[in-house]
């Protein structure tokens, strides 16, 4: 049996999750502990939202979210991309501690390690019922290569604190192109064994680079890859064979971790739950279904936008159908930060015309500047949370410790080593957020809300197939976001007092 019964809300941060002992104290409402949902998007920018002032798409139901809750202007993901991104949400562990948690595969090994503590297991251990839909993009199994896809694949999600799964294995470009639920492949005939492989093409089977004319929904674009296993029309990164039954429908992702989604809700509404929704847009390819398409005027990736706004909608009115809405604690935001061409021909850039992704920021996606890892943020609890927007400094690390302080604990024995509690500002009582935070591209960078230093990298300065101005500088930057929210005028040379603070603090964090 759950509990669903907890300290009246002022006295909720200071119990323990049980919170058992104290069930006949007088203090004690019927209050139920609220239910949280992480939704979190890929490769949407600031940008790309009209609560977040775009004039050129319109995203009503995140707008409505908006306006019931609390709209962030400067809160970041950990990384500019989404494997180190989504691992640190999960694990409040700065990804850039380890060496192994770039994009991951469609045949990784699970980057996090089944003993290692995430949110789900601190909600879990609360008494809520858990549950992961949509992009996971972590790897599964013990060692690249070493999944059961034709079994149960394991260790997964459940190993890390979800109760149930329903998740694509990395991303939508990435082979094996199935669902798998509960770590099994759905639908999958046994007669059909699927087999994957990141080395080697599977004789007989067509590639895109060999098959353009096989090529019939996208084709990559020019010296981007994207060539390798054909799946529904569209070429892969990756080799996979067998599995046809198994094979999602690239029009129909949206709405299948969708209806997992509100079906989940659902199920669990009489008591209290975690849900992860990891949305597929509006990461490539950009197959929205056809009652989206051509809505939005920008060709698929506008699409992709309006599409990831439905699904907003849906939950929300799931939600209130269930009669939930009210205590419901939902975070929405995005893995790294936007990209137009990221490797498809799918006329964004054609059909971009005045939209700007990456709002008032520079670089994107990829990047060590702003637009990199300040994404759209979102808490709505109608219940606890004004309505309002905060400028609060805050970072998708902290989710993990400021969860635990809503259910009254404090991590402990190493759990969330990265992660501070901000629920003060996560719920709008703090406006000023943490002192730094840090960001990850190709380099590393702290920002404390006003001055932003890039330590310096040898990277490429631009990404020419994804038109992406990275960051990387052999020579340190500093940019005052205050003045220069665009990143546009270098200041190291003219403050190295700030330099040197801002650079002490990563390699003090960095000696942790
Ligand atoms: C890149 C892919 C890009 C995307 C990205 C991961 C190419 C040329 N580019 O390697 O399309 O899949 O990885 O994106 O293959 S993320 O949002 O999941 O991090
Ligand atoms: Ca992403």
């Amino acid at each position: 049996m759950k509990s669903t019964i907890v300290l009246g809300i002022g006295a909720t941060l200071l119990a323990s999750c049980s919170g058992n002992k104290q069930k006949t104290e007088e203090k004690v409402t019927q209050q139920q502990k609220p239910n949280v949902i992480f939704l979190i998007a890929d490769d949407i920018g600031y940008g790309d939202l009209s609560c977040n002032g775009s004039k050129t798409i319109h995203t009503p139901n995140v707008d409505k979210l908006a306006a019931q809750g609390l709209r962030f202007t400067d809160a970041h993901s950990v990384a500019a991309t989404s494997t180190p991104s989504r691992y640190s949400l999960f694990t409040g562990h700065y990804a850039w501690r380890r060496n192994d948690t770039g994009i991951a595969a469609g045949n990784a090994g699970m980057v996090i390690r089944p003993e290692q503590p995430t949110v789900a297991d601190m909600f879990r251990e609360c008494g809520y019922t858990t549950g992961a839909i949509g992009k996971w993009h972590l790897g599964l199994s013990d060692r690249t290569g070493g999944q059961d896809w034709n079994g149960f694949i394991t260790p997964g999600p459940s190993d890390l604190g979800f109760d149930y799964s329903y998740i694509m294995a990395a991303t939508g470009d990435r082979v094996p192109c199935v669902w798998v639920e509960n770590q099994r492949i759905v639908n999958l005939d046994p007669n059909d064994p699927i087999e994957v492989s990141y080395e080697k093409p599977f004789p007989g089977e067509p590639l895109g680079k060999d098959h353009p004319e096989l090529l019939t929904k996208l084709k990559p674009s020019p010296n981007h890859g994207h060539n390798q296993a054909i799946v529904n029309g569209i070429s892969r990164i990756g080799y996979m064979k067998g599995g046809k039954q198994a094979l999602w429908e690239d029009e129909n992702i949206a709405d299948s971790i969708t209806v997992k989604a509100v079906r989940f809700i659902e199920k669990n509404k009489e008591t209290p739950f975690f849900l992860y929704v990891g949305t597929n847009d509006a990461h490539v390819p950009r197959w929205p279904h056809p009652r989206f398409v051509g809505k939005s005027g920008m060709g698929p990736r506008g699409d992709a936008l309006l599409q990831f706004d439905w699904t907003v909608g849906e939950i929300m009115a799931a939600l209130e159908k269930a009669g939930i809405a009210e205590n419901t604690l939902i975070v929405l935001s995005s893995d790294n930060g936007p990209v137009v061409d990221d490797g498809y021909a799918d006329q964004a850039v054609e059909l971009l015309g005045d939209h700007k992704p990456w709002g008032a920021f520079r670089g994107g996606k990829y990047s060590s500047f702003e637009a990199g890892t300040r994404v759209p943020f979102i808490v709505s609890w109608p219940a606890e949370v004004k309505p309002g927007v905060s400028d609060a400094l805050v970072s998708q690390v902290d989710l993990y410790a400021s969860m635990a302080g809503l259910m009254g604990k404090t991590l402990e024995n190493g759990a969330g080593p990265d992660s501070r509690n901000q629920l003060e500002a996560f719920l709008g009582k703090d406006n000023k957020g943490r002192d730094y935070i840090i960001e990850q591209a190709g380099s590393l960078s702290v920002s404390d809300g006003e001055w932003k230093y890039i330590a310096p990298s040898k990277g490429a300065a631009y990404n020419k197939l994804t038109n992406t101005e990275l960051g990387n500088n052999k020579e340190a930057q500093l940019y005052n976001l205050k003045q220069d929210i665009g990143e546009k005028k270098n200041l190291a040379a003219e403050h190295p007092e700030i330099v040197a603070k801002l650079k002490a603090i990563l390699e003090k964090e960095k000696a942790k």
